[in-house]
């Protein structure tokens, strides 16, 4: 994916040092402008960069008199709906049989959540979802069902995949058969946002295609509650990106969340939910997987880090819309 907006930030690194702070100068800054002061939003935190219409989406929402849930639906919406996003929504690449399966959830501070995995042919799970919390006594709905329960609210059935993304996936057959290729920047893009009101009210959402080229059947981390994200809104929230895989298995955003109930910054609750992956699973150091977190906690501070580079992340803060670099732990 090409990203629209790169900023580019100084390396702090020491040579000693297993951490490089990129971009810290311009992140610990937003980390640290509101620390202790039970800052309130609106305050709109995503991962990667799908452009400024996501924050700007967000903000518009809450403008309107919309809850800090509307705020997280429209914000995600825009990577859904457009199609040269190729891993969230219509356009993302499709698993191994060429069929586009979508995973998403929503949360709120209250722990109400909803979440639809391996969803097919709807532009925007993330409204599904937002519908299964709202609408059901249930909190996931799976594939054919989830389906069905869309189509029954109303929501159009469609084509998800793109030329290109048949094209792609084509091209992949015919070099990666069997094999779904190396994780990186491009093949990993869930957008996962948490927001705050002006009351200082939190949510989040996160949705994707997951993982291009993955076995049918596949779900990822991203509508896993406590795994692609987490919201509790006396403590703060977090989501992820990345090798679903690795974050599922250390439940890593409910993780981050307790970690900050338990007094750690969101930069070092992320740092720890990381250290968890590679500590309980060193072959996925050892094969250079990338995954990240974004978390936010109740007084407004950011945390933002992946395992290996490449990590970016979309913060409107102050007034200010941003693209940063996170920290990362280099391997
Ligand atoms: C997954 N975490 O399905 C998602 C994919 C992803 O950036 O992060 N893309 O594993």
């Amino acid at each position: 994916m090409k990203r629209r907006t790169f900023i580019k930030t100084a390396s702090l690194a020491g040579a000693a040092t297993m951490l490089t702070k990129n971009a810290l100068a311009e992140s610990g800054e937003a980390l640290l402008s509101n620390a202790g002061s039970g800052a309130k939003g609106p305050i709109i935190l995503s991962t990667w960069d799908f452009g400024m219409e996501v924050p700007q989406s967000a903000l518009k929402a809450l403008e309107n008199g919309g809850t800090v849930i509307d705020a997280v639906e429209k914000g995600v919406m825009v990577p859904e709906a457009d199609p040269k996003v190729t891993s969230v929504g219509y356009g993302g690449f499709p698993d191994r049989d060429g069929r586009v399966t979508l995973d998403a959830c929503i949360m709120d501070g209250e722990c109400n959540c909803g979440s639809v995995v391996f969803l097919e042919h709807i532009v925007h799970p993330i409204s599904v979802a937002r519908l299964v919390m709202e609408k059901t006594p249930h909190v996931i709905l799976a594939g054919e069902g989830a389906l069905q329960f869309a189509l029954e609210n109303g929501f159009k059935k469609e084509n998800l995949l793109t030329p290109e993304a048949e094209k792609a996936w084509k091209e992949w057959l015919t070099t990666n058969k069997y094999k779904p290729p190396k994780v990186d920047k491009n093949n990993h893009d869930t957008i996962g946002l948490l927001a705050m009101d002006a009351k200082g009210n939190m949510a989040g959402a996160c949705t994707t295609s997951g993982m291009a080229w993955k076995i049918r059947g596949r779900v990822g981390d991203s509508p896993i509650i406590g795994a692609g994200l987490y919201v509790d809104g006396d403590v703060g929230g977090a989501t992820s990106t990345g090798l679903g895989e690795a974050v599922i298995k250390v439940a890593g955003s409910f993780l981050i969340v307790e970690a900050m109930r338990n007094g750690k910054s969101p930069q070092e609750a992320c740092r720890l939910a990381l250290e968890r992956i590679a500590h309980k699973q060193p072959k996925y150091a050892q094969d250079g997987f990338l995954a990240g977190f974004v978390a936010m906690n109740k007084a407004g501070e950011i945390g933002a880090m992946s395992y290996r580079k490449g990590l970016q992340y979309t913060l409107h803060k102050d007034g200010v819309s941003k693209v940063y670099d996170a920290e990362y732990i280099a391997t």
